[in-house]
């Protein structure tokens, strides 16, 4: 213990994910400056980081760089250095080249390498250590996602005082998936090494607890945890003498702030803009992803084309604007994936667009959150097709920012999202002909019937905002002074 305290730092509460809430930007002359990039994380943690004493560790996003602890905004942040090795064997290697896929149903078939791995643990160790040096004596450590699975578990080893949550912001997969990693004992185990394992929702907690009673062999009991309903499928591992908790936490966005900010004149005016430079037409249909194959772009492409063939929906008058940010742009599936979706989007085009009319408008790029908000205002029928998504935060953000409650939401049952929004269009997003019913069914829908579920959509997202999901994670991490802080 005495030669841990030397060790130690002065943070209370720390946040630890793959990437700072800024990024670093090396410009071609050498030279590098930060750059914000407000994530719904950071604002939802900004206000318990800067009440508390708080510190971010994190990845700050380009090779090599190893700046000292500096503070951003009342935010202390450690970086974690990676080299370009490590950029590929750890992040694009076996974060989104074996667990992402793992995770996402094998939508595409996971990679297992062993330097992959190694690398894995490598990078996981080094965050451990930095989160170890920044700490206070029984801080409160939150660990996210995937990437750093193993380091609640490590981090227990160095800082046995510390309270430790961790909180997994995709899918966690079934057992007969699950199994087919070589190292799913060390991950299980890693994960074990928090006080409280959040998902987003119960059948992750399902999941988790039945793995960590096959593979380690635990002993698991229901107990009602997070936002799950008593009976419902929350629970306690026990590990050795520790309770481990584990609960479903589903994320969410800061609606408040962004109905607010749809409202002003400057979105209102760009939305009706929007249109008109689309060349106002009757159906404005919208998607927005991140360029990712689990977000299922091909489906809806595929659906519209039909829709428009079938002559169901007139080549006339419809516009589909795809915002795609790019993405993993060296990890090869999203390389071949974005071939396909450039391809169908120019078939589209090419089949039934006129001089100065194309269908489907894409933009391969990052827009302004301001601009996002506009184009969310601006459309008739938002279209959310993934194939697997943890929650999906894009489907939360139009409901929100549908601020005259004139919109439809077409929503893939097979996103954490379609568990709270019962009342959008759903669909199946494997069922090509249900997605083409769903999409007609939201175009076609009587007004008034269209209104009141988006009205019911608008209360849920509007009341269960992303402060709300950190309070209740904090909270049932046994930190009743920091939730009180959100
Ligand atoms: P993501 O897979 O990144 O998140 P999502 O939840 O939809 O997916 O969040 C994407 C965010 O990026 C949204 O806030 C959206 O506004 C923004 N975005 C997307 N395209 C954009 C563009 N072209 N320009 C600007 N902004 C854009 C992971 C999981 C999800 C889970 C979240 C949070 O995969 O399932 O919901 O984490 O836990």
């Amino acid at each position: 213990r005495s030669t841990l305290t030397s060790n130690v730092g002065h943070a209370d509460f720390v946040v630890v994910a793959n990437r700072l809430p800024i990024d670093l930007e090396r410009r071609p002359d050498g030279t590098e400056v930060w750059k914000r990039s407000p994530g719904g994380l950071v604002t939802a943690l900004e206000s318990v980081l800067q009440a508390s004493s708080g510190a971010w560790v994190g990845w700050p996003g380009v090779p090599d760089a190893n700046p000292e602890p500096f503070e951003a905004d009342g935010i202390e942040l450690h970086s974690v250095p990676l080299s370009a090795q490590e950029i590929e064997y750890y992040y694009e290697g076996f974060s989104n080249g074996t667990l992402w896929p793992l995770f996402h149903d094998v939508i595409v078939q996971p990679e297992y390498h062993r330097h992959w791995w190694s690398a894995y643990v490598e990078v996981n160790r080094r965050f451990a250590e930095t989160v170890a040096a920044a700490t206070a004596e029984q801080g409160t450590v939150w660990v996210q996602d995937y990437q750093l699975l193993l380091l609640p578990k490590m981090l227990r080893q160095i800082r046995p005082d510390l309270n430790i949550g961790f909180f997994q912001h995709i899918p966690f997969p079934p057992v007969e998936l699950f199994m087919q990693l070589p190292w799913r004992t060390e991950i299980i185990e890693g994960m074990l090494g928090a006080d409280l394992v959040g998902f987003h929702l119960p059948g992750g907690v399902e999941n988790f607890l039945y793995l960590a009673s096959r593979l380690s062999g635990y002993e698991t009991s229901r107990r009602s945890i997070g936002t799950a309903r008593k009976g419902s499928r929350s629970g306690v591992v026990q590990v050795g003498f520790r309770e481990v908790k584990v609960g479903a936490f589903p994320i969410s966005i800061a609606s408040g702030k962004i109905s607010e900010r749809s409202k002003s004149k400057e979105v209102r005016q760009r939305s009706k803009e929007i249109r008109k430079e689309l060349g106002n037409p009757k159906l404005l249909m919208l998607g927005v992803d991140r360029l990712d194959y689990t977000k299922g772009i091909d489906v809806r492409l595929r659906a519209l084309e039909e829709l428009i063939a079938e002559g169901r929906i007139g080549a006339s008058d419809v516009s589909l604007v795809q915002i795609a940010t790019p993405s993993r742009e060296r990890v090869e599936q999203y390389q071949t994936m974005r071939t396909s979706i450039e391809h169908a989007v120019g078939r589209i085009n090419g089949l039934y667009g006129t001089i100065g009319h194309p269908i489907v408008t894409y933009l391969h790029r990052p827009v302004p959150q301001a601009e996002l908000l506009a184009f969310y205002r601006s459309a008739d029928v938002m279209l959310v097709t993934p194939i697997r998504d943890g929650m999906n935060l894009v489907a939360k953000e139009y409901v929100a920012a549908t601020v005259d409650g004139d919109g439809a939401l077409v929503l893939s049952e097979f996103t954490g999202a379609a568990a709270e929004l019962r009342r959008a269009y759903k669909c199946n997003p494997h069922d090509l002909d249900g997605v083409k019913d769903a999409i007609e069914l939201a175009v076609g829908d009587d007004p008034e019937e269209r209104r009141r579920r988006m009205t019911t959509l608008r209360r849920q997202v509007l009341t269960n905002d992303v402060t709300r999901w950190a309070r209740q994670f904090l909270k049932a991490l046994g930190g009743e002074e920091l939730s009180a802080k959100l």
